[in-house]
């Protein structure tokens, strides 16, 4: 068993080893996770947590590096979560990440961790939140989500971070892309990358004019920025930075932010309650109380829905 106190006092010092084997118990939902969460639940919240997504291969994890610099000329600690929810092992589809990482290996204000998410419980949404608010708890400043944009991915890094940046490059037919995905509503800044290549600015002006299509916003709403950026070259990303800065300061006035954090734990407490709601399910299926309301609904006495509410009063009166 891990002295998850100890672990925690030193990740709040800094030592990238404790960060790490918190994640990983985190990761591995280790029968400690319970003790780890109670840990970490004072010292988290003051992380700007940025999502970028986009499509394999637009430059989201050349992006984060350059991002990861800028914020570190800035004196802020850095925390990377590459999420690859594809993928069902750690390590093998992110390797080319630690590749484009590999210039802040060695520092110490920064932690990269990449997470498998297929196959676990409830995918990027069960271990990302909480690996954030390890890297949170860390003191890290800001805390940068890398997920390929495939299917549902995107819509949930968006619900898991402040402020969600949506990457394109150009001559994907990234635009018309986007409006099918539904990346229009989730981003709060979009980068054009790849802007060293032909089409960037006719991306850009698709884009602009798809995201003032479904427009209906009022004075003082934000209005997505489209940043054009060389990743590979650093170029665009202090705007980058500017936009992002924008954003959150724009969120703290209106109350977005407290907003968006709220609505966020809510969805993880509730999704913490339905799978303990479920596991008990599970414990009761086969046993006798189901059994003897199904034997009560084959022979006619009950209604299903009558039996399900039997069902769920027994399950809560527990609790
Ligand atoms: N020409 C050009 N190439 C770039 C730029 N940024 C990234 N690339 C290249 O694009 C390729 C993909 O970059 P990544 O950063 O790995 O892209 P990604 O979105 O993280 O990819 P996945 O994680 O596999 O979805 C690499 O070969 C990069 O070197 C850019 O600004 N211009
Ligand atoms: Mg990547």
């Amino acid at each position: 068993m891990a002295d998850v106190t100890r672990l925690v006092e030193q990740a709040r010092a800094g030592g990238p080893r404790a960060v790490a084997r918190l994640i990983s118990l985190v990761e591995g939902a280790s029968p400690q996770l319970r003790e780890v969460m109670a840990a970490l639940a004072p010292l988290a919240g003051g992380a700007y947590v940025v999502g970028l997504t986009g499509s394999p291969g637009v430059g989201k994890s050349t992006s984060t590096s350059a991002l990861v610099s800028a914020y570190r000329r800035r004196g802020k600690r850095v925390g990377v979560l590459a999420v690859d929810p594809s993928s069902p092992f750690s390590g093998g589809a992110l390797l080319g990440d630690r590749v484009r990482m590999s210039e802040h290996a060695s520092d110490p204000g920064v932690y990269i961790r990449s997470m498998a998410t297929r196959g676990h419980l409830g995918g990027l949404s069960w271990a990302a939140p909480q690996a954030i608010r390890v890297l949170d708890a860390a003191g890290c400043d800001v805390v940068l989500v890398e997920t390929v944009g495939v299917g549902q991915s995107e819509v949930d890094i968006a619900s898991e971070a402040d402020t969600t940046v949506v990457l394109l490059a150009p001559g994907m037919g990234d635009g018309i892309q986007a409006a099918k995905a539904g990346i229009l509503e989730i981003g709060d800044v979009y980068v054009v990358n790849k802007a060293d290549r032909d089409g960037a600015d006719a991306t850009a002006r698709e884009l602009n004019h798809m995201l003032g299509l479904g427009e209906a916003r009022k004075p003082g709403d934000w209005r997505p920025p489209i940043v054009k950026t060389v990743a590979a070259r650093g170029e665009g990303t202090d705007e980058v930075v500017e936009a992002l800065e924008k954003h959150r300061a724009w969120m703290e006035e209106n109350g977005v932010l407290a907003e968006r954090r709220a609505a966020r734990v809510a969805h993880e407490i509730e999704r913490i309650a339905v799978t303990a709601l479920r596991s008990r399910i599970g414990d009761l299926r086969g046993g006798r109380d189901v059994g003897a309301l199904a034997a009560r609904v084959l022979d006619g006495s009950l209604d299903p829905y009558t039996a399900a509410d039997e069902l769920v009063a027994g399950l809560t009166a527990g609790a």
